[in-house]
């Protein structure tokens, strides 16, 4: 069978999995979130990584329900950790251009967050510049409508894509994610450190907090401090991983 065959097969079955990285709060020290990665642990090809199916799902289609499983388990673990005293903690799932394009999108959103009982406060999504900026009615129409309900939203890869702010600032967006090729260079390239703390300043003026993405040493952590960041997520911190394997790094935090 072919890939996209398979992987049908894995979400009918509930092949897939969710890996979870997450999100410390610089000033307090505390893990404030985690983002939902998805994984497919493949018969023959092992544990397969999302550019290694994503870009196929988005191709055929297969996103919609692709999205709704990861949503709906993203959900569900973090009801549980609520359940278990784990406090505040947002979780934030990806959400693709090409999930908007769905009719049902907020209909099935709102189900899924009804049937879990979990407060929306604490569901987030993460849209890359490109989606957002392909802002049809339709997408400003169902964010607005999830903002309604307290859903945040984050832009991802901040910097890699191209976006207006004047565009930003119509959107209910909550929190800029800087892209790790920014973090990487900001030791090695005084400017690139120079674009770090403006981009941080800009997102204050306009009202929204800041993750700094792909954080791998303390240097990088101090100089983002320094620079005003407001969390951090990173291999510094941890690399995404099943939940039973987070918890303790959770506890700590709490
Ligand atoms: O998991 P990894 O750390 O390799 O993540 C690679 C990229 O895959 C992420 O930056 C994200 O953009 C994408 N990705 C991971 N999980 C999902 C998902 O559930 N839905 C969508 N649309 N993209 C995802
Ligand atoms: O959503 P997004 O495309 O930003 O997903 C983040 C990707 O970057 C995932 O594939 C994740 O595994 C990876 N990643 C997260 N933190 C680090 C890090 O500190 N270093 C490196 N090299 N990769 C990271
Ligand atoms: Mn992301
Ligand atoms: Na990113």
């Amino acid at each position: 069978a072919d890939l996209e065959d398979e992987l049908r097969r894995a979400l009918r079955r509930d092949d897939l999995e969710l890996h979870y990285q997450p999100r410390l709060c610089i000033e307090t020290g505390r893990i404030v979130g985690m983002e939902a990665l998805v994984r497919w642990p493949h018969a023959e090809r092992g544990l397969l990584a999302p550019d290694e199916f994503i870009p196929m799902a988005e191709e055929s289609g297969l996103i919609v329900p692709l999205g709704y499983w990861v949503i709906a388990r993203a959900l569900r673990d973090l009801q549980s950790l609520r359940e278990s005293g784990v406090g505040e903690l947002h979780m934030a799932v990806n959400l693709s251009f090409r999930q908007f394009q769905d009719s049902q999108l907020l209909a099935t959103l709102e189900r899924l967050i009804a049937e879990r009982g979990v407060d929306p406060h604490w569901l987030e999504f993460e849209l890359t510049e490109t989606a957002v900026m392909r802002r049809s009615d339709q997408v400003r129409g169902t964010m607005n409508a999830l903002a309604a309900l307290g859903v945040r939203f984050s832009l991802d890869d901040f910097g890699t894509g191209f976006s207006s702010f004047v565009h930003l600032s119509r959107l209910p967006i909550s929190l800029l994610k800087i892209d790790k090729s920014f973090v990487d260079q900001m030791a090695a390239r005084p400017q690139n450190g120079r674009l770090v703390r403006a981009m941080i300043g800009l997102a204050h003026d306009l009202g929204l907090e800041v993750v700094a993405e792909g954080v791998e040493g303390a240097a990088q952590l101090g100089q983002l401090r320094r620079f005003g960041a407001d969390q951090v997520q990173g291999y510094l911190i941890s690399k995404p991983l099943p939940l039973a394997e987070l918890r303790p790094l959770l506890d700590r935090g709490h």
